[in-house]
């Protein structure tokens, strides 16, 4: 299925009207109050989040997965899914891809289709979390940290087959997440699992190309539930510094205990110039995946308003890998996407809305009435007319949302490909 011009167009006609008397009102009012407008909308426009190639499909719990009809079952029909999210939004330019789950049998072809559908290939995902079919090693009690060099070994040949796989498509970096861990106290010696995983993630680290960095990605618990060997920040970044220059921090927001300022380990890593990635979901007790916004859209903002500040002050830190990490277990994998997508446009919209230099000033005076009055009303602010706007500008659609369903993209989806139809690696 592929969105065309005129089916934009189209959609589009109908709303025009109302769009441009909301943005011409929005932007009246911000210009006076020395905004530019339009350097905000291009920021925008410009602003590209990786769907991972694991998204598309229905999740599920352990408790059990329910299925959603017309599902991708192969590589080049998740491109085509991100294709439609792409079309639509104009913001999923690029794409994750977990190996081995999507693995492309055709390189040449895949490269063509991503291409023609204005995607690029973003990290790739490394999974030594769970065992893969005729594998010699199992990874039950861990992979990068394991106690046995066989089975450290195996994991640190599967990231370097990753890496070159994500060379092949042109990927320029590597994100690792390890489940590794115990589950029971004793279980494991925290030294001797962190120094081995310190030991893998320098191997793999060599076989680094020059222009690719290294991901580390944190998480405090599960699959293993009393220890997580990189468990927060502090040891993924000192995992990050062991390795060498070209290695960071990721931050997945859902990789947190409950109320951890998120927003202050951005920002103090992008001080550091190591923060290298970011998993966008949302959730209420821990990593439940849930869609972007949904539940803490204010802390969003505030995280957002860090990585704004780190973005125009820290020259020190790289650009940033964005990608959604989130799972569908119950709304449509697209509709839910479309819906993360939004949320992130309008965190960041917010956080473009803060006068940093007001701010500074007040914060110089301690004004901390000030403060605060000063990021409420940037996140008071509609500002989906200059969203609307920034998508119109690049080709997109008004309204993701109702075009998806005025479309009825899923039931072509379905009318192509069937209903029982399972995405890979799910
Ligand atoms: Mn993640």
């Amino acid at each position: 299925m592929k969105i065309q011009k005129e089916q934009i167009t189209d959609f589009n006609k109908n709303g025009l009207q109302n769009h441009s008397e909301n943005f011409d009102f929005l932007a009246h009012k911000l210009n006076k109050q020395g905004y530019d407008v339009s350097d905000i909308v291009s920021k925008l426009a410009d602003f590209q989040v990786a769907i991972p190639s694991w998204a598309l499909g229905a999740g599920g719990t352990r408790f059990g997965r329910f299925s959603f009809y017309g599902e991708p079952s192969d590589l080049e029909q998740k491109l085509d899914d991100i294709g439609v999210l792409h079309s639509l939004t104009q913001t999923a330019g690029a794409v994750s891809l977990h190996i081995p789950w999507d693995i492309p049998s055709d390189y040449k072809a895949i490269k063509e289709k991503a291409d023609a559908l204005h995607i690029k290939f973003d990290a790739v995902n490394s999974n030594t979390f769970q065992d893969q079919q005729n594998a010699k090693e199992s990874y039950k009690f861990g992979s990068l940290s394991n106690t046995s060099k066989a089975i450290r070994d195996q994991a640190i040949q599967h990231n370097l087959d990753v890496i070159k796989i994500g060379d092949k498509l042109g990927s320029k970096a590597l994100t690792v997440w390890l489940a590794d861990g115990s589950s029971f106290p004793g279980q494991n010696n925290f030294q001797t699992a962190f120094q081995n995983t310190q030991d893998s993630l320098i191997d793999i680290y060599k076989g680094l190309p020059d222009d690719w960095k290294l991901l580390v990605e944190y998480k405090p618990y599960e699959p293993n539930f009393y220890s997580t060997v990189i468990q927060d920040w502090g040891a993924s970044l000192m995992l990050a510094n062991g390795c060498g220059d070209k290695a960071y921090t990721l931050v997945d927001l859902g990789h947190h205990l409950p109320n951890s300022n998120i927003e202050q380990i951005v920002a103090i890593l992008q001080l550091k110039g190591k923060l290298g990635g970011f998993h966008f979901n949302d959730s209420k007790y821990g990593d439940d995946d849930l869609t972007v916004g949904s539940i803490k859209p204010y802390a969003l903002f505030l995280i957002f308003n860090e990585l704004v500040y780190g973005i125009e002050n820290n020259p020190q830190n790289p650009d940033l890998a964005w990608m959604i990490d989130a799972s569908h277990n119950i709304k449509d994998p697209l509709e839910d996407l479309i819906q993360s997508l939004e949320a992130i446009q309008e965190a960041y919209a917010k956080a473009l809305l803060v006068d940093q230099d007001l701010l500074k000033a007040a914060q110089n005076d301690n004004d901390v009435v000030k403060c605060q009055e000063i990021l409420q009303n940037a996140y008071r602010t509609d500002v989906r007319p200059l969203i609307e706007k920034a998508r119109l500008d690049a080709g997109g659609v008004i309204s993701p949302i109702n075009a998806y369903r005025v479309l009825d993209v899923r039931g072509q989806l379905i009318k192509e490909r069937g209903k029982h139809t399972v995405a890979t690696g799910l």
